[in-house]
């Protein structure tokens, strides 16, 4: 290869055709294939004479091309798309009581974690915005080994028997002769099935409900869903259900937001989670138990053995055990995110499983799963799944396997004695499980005990504040509208009078349906009397600060500088973050001639990407935002989506131009001196101003 050195930088030569060719020098190392052999040229194949055929003897080439060909592995066939961090839990009291678990035993001991945030139904490529559930997986790297919390955002599921998740999944994905629509349930395969499982009635309302939207993984809470046990060292049985309580409160967002957040920023939730993490603002939630005994399980209204029911918090509080913090970012996307194996089969000692049918088959669901992922049985060698504390048995050989025991035994008994004979079961250490009594006939039968499907879908929807039963209500017309059969759309609202009848009345108008309904019997005569919990709604589950939240802050040059700094001064005193719109990303000169970096254009930061907004240009800035589109949808969105709104004088003229300008109400809060930022900052905490909802929405 001739090459002629280029002067800046160093280290870079250019070739015959043109091309850069950056080589390796002191400090930086040299390319290699997989073996370990030096490349010369990493810019050209090697072929007879520059512009003959390429050779055969090419390894390079070959090599490169083969593992670039192989890159790609099965993405899961539910909760493809994901985000996982690092971080601990961190264990408050000793739980010894109810548990032998290791690492519940001593105060303040520290467990590390790796959780992983997804969605359901979108293809990994799909947006994070979607309705959809999301998944909160935590794997607990124990001195005991392995503990994997597979769990959802929603304490309930839309099905009662694992039977029927290939279904479930089938129906909800994209259907099969046109692969549309994309991370959506809004269309007439789902609403068929659900139509046809009056089980999902309860999952139904949480998934309309904004629940499916979050703010951010930060700001949502986590379920194991089914009930299990926790086992003390003697042996005695404690139902548990448990809960992940984040620490910033709930919040998310509206659906009109969800839709422009997904145009705006398909990755506005890994985003979030990876600069919350990356400047130290750390994600955490606390692990909350309900506990419960046999008693209470027996005289419970429901089957605590059936996934689409909750157990209410006041009922049975849940007791605050410990802290999940996140504080690392993966350093590869795919080594850990991607090839994390969750498995709902990996269990410790002090924990153990209940009879729950659903849970049951995802004992047998997710070891298949990795298999085909990962490509063999050996993926609990790869890093991220592999045990911290020490490991040992007699599973040998399979692809890549990297830890094939050491020595001549490999199966026991054996008579090689101590060490030389390998490791052994342990009576006193080992897993036990619940020595449950289990008697009865061999049956293919759901069990009566499951048979109410409608009570706590009404206990959740009027536990919902009225703006929150709004939107579940905008949710369901909104997705029915887009099923084209209008059987479907009449099948799935005759559900609703065993929920609501003011909700079914809402939705038939909703969607200008003309047939009568046809209820279908209950199977069961729902419980009248079942009482509203207050845990369930979001809004009255908000956060006590803004902390954690974003602010965006529109600019223009001659933006007034000590009114710009008293504001980032008291968002950032709040525990806030704050972004600077500007019409460039260069930023803009302020009044007093300095600068202000930018790190957004407008139209590239639009107000969907807030939590509230700040709209401050100078009298003539204020010009050039009437004539540009984003500028003014900055403001009517943030004012649509009830956002807290920050102003100076000179923004009126964009107002006007927006057409909110008459409509501006106490969340709309002017800025005349640096103090009044203040007064803006304890507004947010609210998070939305939702008395607007009726003009806004109008
Ligand atoms: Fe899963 N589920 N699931 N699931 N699930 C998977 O395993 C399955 C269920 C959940 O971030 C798969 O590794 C069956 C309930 C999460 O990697 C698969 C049934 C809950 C994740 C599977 C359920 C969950 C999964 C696909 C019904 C909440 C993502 C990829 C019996 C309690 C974990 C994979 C991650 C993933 C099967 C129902 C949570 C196919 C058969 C209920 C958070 O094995």
């Amino acid at each position: 290869m001739k090459t002629k050195k280029l002067q800046d930088p160093e280290n870079v030569l250019r070739g015959k055709g043109g091309e850069i060719h950056q080589t390796a020098g002191p400090e930086v190392p040299i390319l290699t294939t997989q073996q370990g052999t030096p490349v010369s040229d990493d810019q050209n194949s090697f072929k007879v004479g520059p512009r003959g055929p390429a050779t055969l003897e090419d390894f390079h080439l070959r090599e490169k091309m083969f593992h670039f060909d192989h890159e790609r592995i099965p993405e899961r066939v539910v909760h493809a798309r994901g985000f996982g961090a690092h971080g601990y839990f961190e264990n408050y009291e000793t739980l010894a009581d109810v548990t032998s678990a290791d690492l519940f035993q001593r105060p303040g001991e520290k467990t590390p974690a790796f959780v992983r945030f997804s969605t359901v139904a979108g293809n990994k490529g799909s947006a994070d915005l979607a309705r959809d559930v999301r998944g909160f997986a935590v794997k607990l790297y124990t001195q005991q080994g392995n503990w994997d919390i597979v769990g959802n955002n929603i304490p309930v599921f839309f099905i009662q028997d694992a039977i029927k998740f290939p279904d479930l999944v089938h129906a909800v994905k994209q259907e099969p002769d046109r692969d549309f629509p994309q991370a959506a349930t809004a269309h007439d395969n789902f609403w068929d099935f659900i139509s046809l499982m009056p089980e999902s009635m309860h999952m139904i309302m949480w998934v309309m409900s904004d629940r499916a939207i979050p703010r951010s993984f930060r700001f949502m809470e986590g379920f194991g869903v089914h009930t299990y046990r926790l086992l003390n060292a003697d042996g005695k049985s404690t139902f548990v259900k448990f809960h992940w309580k984040p620490k910033f409160g709930l919040q998310s967002v509206i659906w009109n937001e969800a839709v422009k957040i997904n145009g705006a920023d398909p990755d506005f939730h890994r985003r979030d989670l990876w600069n919350a993490i990356q400047t130290g603002d750390y994600p955490e939630w606390e692990l909350g138990l309900q506990l419960f005994d046999d008693k209470f399980a027996d005289e419970f209204e429901f089957d605590v053995l059936d996934a689409t029911k909750l157990i209410t918090e006041e009922q049975v509080p849940t007791r605050r055990v410990g802290r999940l913090v996140l504080d690392r970012c993966v350093d590869n996307f795919f080594a850990e995110t991607e090839q994390v194996a969750f498995c709902t089969n990996n269990i410790i000692q002090g924990v153990d499983f209940s009879n729950d049918p659903l849970l049951q088959g995802r004992k047998f669901s997710y070891l298949d799963t990795q298999v085909k992922r990962l490509g063999g049985p050996n993926f609990t060698h790869i890093p991220v799944n592999a045990p911290k504390c020490p490991f040992h048995n007699f599973q040998q050989d399979g692809h890549m396997a990297m830890v094939n025991p050491k020595g001549r035994v490999n199966y026991e008994p054996n008579s090689w004695g101590g060490a030389a004979g390998g490791p052994r079961e342990s009576h006193e250490t080992g897993f036990q499980s619940f020595l449950a009594k289990e008697k009865g006939r061999k049956v293919r039968e759901r069990s009566e005990s499951f048979a109410d499907h409608y009570s706590q879908a009404r206990q959740f929807y009027i536990s919902q504040t009225k703006v929150e039963q709004g939107h579940i209500a905008e949710a369901l017309i909104f997705e029915l509208s887009k099923v084209e059969k209008p059987a479907i759309r009449l099948r799935l609202v005759s559900h609703l009078p065993h929920i609501d009848p003011k909700l079914a009345d809402r939705i038939a108008k909703g969607l200008g349906l003309r047939d009568k309904l046809e209820v279908p019997p209950p199977a069961k005569q729902p419980l009248p009397d079942l009482k509203p919990s207050k845990a369930l709604s979001i809004a009255l589950n908000g956060p006590k600060s803004f902390a954690g939240r974003k602010v965006g802050i529109l600019v223009t040059d001659g933006t007034d500088r000590p009114l710009f700094d008293g504001l980032k001064s008291a968002i950032e005193a709040e525990g806030a973050t704050l972004e600077v719109v500007a019409p460039t990303v260069g930023g803009v000169l302020a009044s007093d001639g300095s600068i202000i970096e930018a790190q957004q254009k407008i139209g590239g930061g639009p107000s969907v990407l807030y939590d509230a907004v700040a709209v401050m240009p100078s009298a003539d800035g204020v010009q050039a935002l009437l004539k540009n589109a984003a500028a003014k949808d900055f403001v009517s969105d943030a004012f649509a989506h009830l956002k807290f709104i920050a102003y100076v004088g000179a923004a009126q003229p964009l107002f006007e131009k927006a057409g909110i300008a008459a409509d501006l109400d106490e969340g709309c809060l002017i800025l005349n001196a640096p103090k009044d930022a203040q007064t803006f900052v304890i507004a947010c905490r609210k998070l939305r101003r939702w008395d607007r909802e009726h003009i806004a929405m109008a």
